[in-house]
């Protein structure tokens, strides 16, 4: 097994201390860091995303995961600068105005990030105003809303409304426990995922 496997094992078993220790042994012996992150970190976090979807592997497996992966991306972003990084699209994401969830959502920023994009997480409780004024900051590709309540999953509708009515050109999607495809078609989202490595195959699709 080639020391990139093995950084990429640790990821699926979640060992957070392998991870960081493998890492910096790799970045000390002179290794490229994006080769770090793209055949050691993310190789393994690919196949944690496949095992989930699958059913093969559940939420405390993959959460413990996408830790250890993070903290391995901790020890090497610092070697890579901004430029080097290569990113495949800008997504900001959020929980939707009065829901405080945000384990699915964080698990679907780290997903998303592990594949390579840029990941703005503006956190929750988010209001459509607030979902505006971040895509005016920053001018993601793509806007992720997530809701867990069915309350609260209506002010998805609110806040593509808003980005319609301000001519905001971005690509909204959402997700979340109550959320279906038929909802999404209702409110006028262009796109659903039911799952973190669904999300991120929506988002290659909807800018492949
Ligand atoms: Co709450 N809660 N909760 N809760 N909670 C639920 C959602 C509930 C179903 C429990 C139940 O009654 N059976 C219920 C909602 C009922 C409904 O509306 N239909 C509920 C309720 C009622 C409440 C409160 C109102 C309880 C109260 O105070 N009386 C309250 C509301 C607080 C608020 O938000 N204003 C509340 C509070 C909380 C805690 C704070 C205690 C805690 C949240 C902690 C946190 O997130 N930091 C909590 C939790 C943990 C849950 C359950 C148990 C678990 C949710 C979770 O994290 N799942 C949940 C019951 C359940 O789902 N079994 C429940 C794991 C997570 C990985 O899955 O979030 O679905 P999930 O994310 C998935 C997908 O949905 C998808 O990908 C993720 C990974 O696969 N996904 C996206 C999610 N977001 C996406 C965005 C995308 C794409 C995919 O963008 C495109």
């Amino acid at each position: 097994m080639s020391d990139y496997q093995n950084l990429s094992q640790f990821v699926i078993a979640g060992k957070e201390s392998q991870v960081k220790e493998k890492t910096q042994q790799l970045v000390e012996a002179g290794n490229n860091p994006l080769d770090i992150i793209n055949q050691g970190l993310i190789a393994g976090m690919n196949v944690v995303g496949a095992r989930f979807k699958n059913g093969e592997m559940f939420v405390p497996e993959v959460l413990m995961a996408a830790r250890s992966m993070a903290a391995g991306i901790e020890i090497v972003k610092p070697l890579i600068a901004d430029t080097d990084m290569p990113s495949i699209g800008k997504v900001v994401i959020g929980t939707v105005k009065g829901d405080l969830h945000d384990i699915g959502k964080n698990l679907v920023a780290m997903m998303l990030e592990s594949s390579g994009f840029t990941v703005i997480n503006i956190g929750i409780d988010i209001a459509p105003e607030k979902f505006v004024e971040a895509i005016k900051q920053h001018h993601p590709d793509i806007v992720a809303m997530s809701a867990l309540l069915t309350t609260t999953m209506l002010h998805m509708k609110d806040t593509i409304e808003l980005i319609k009515e301000e001519g905001l050109k971005v690509k909204a999607i959402i997700g979340g426990a109550p959320i279906s495809q038929d909802f999404a078609d209702e409110i006028g989202a262009d796109g659903f995922a039911p799952d973190a490595a669904s999300a991120t195959e929506l988002c290659k699709n909807l800018l492949g």
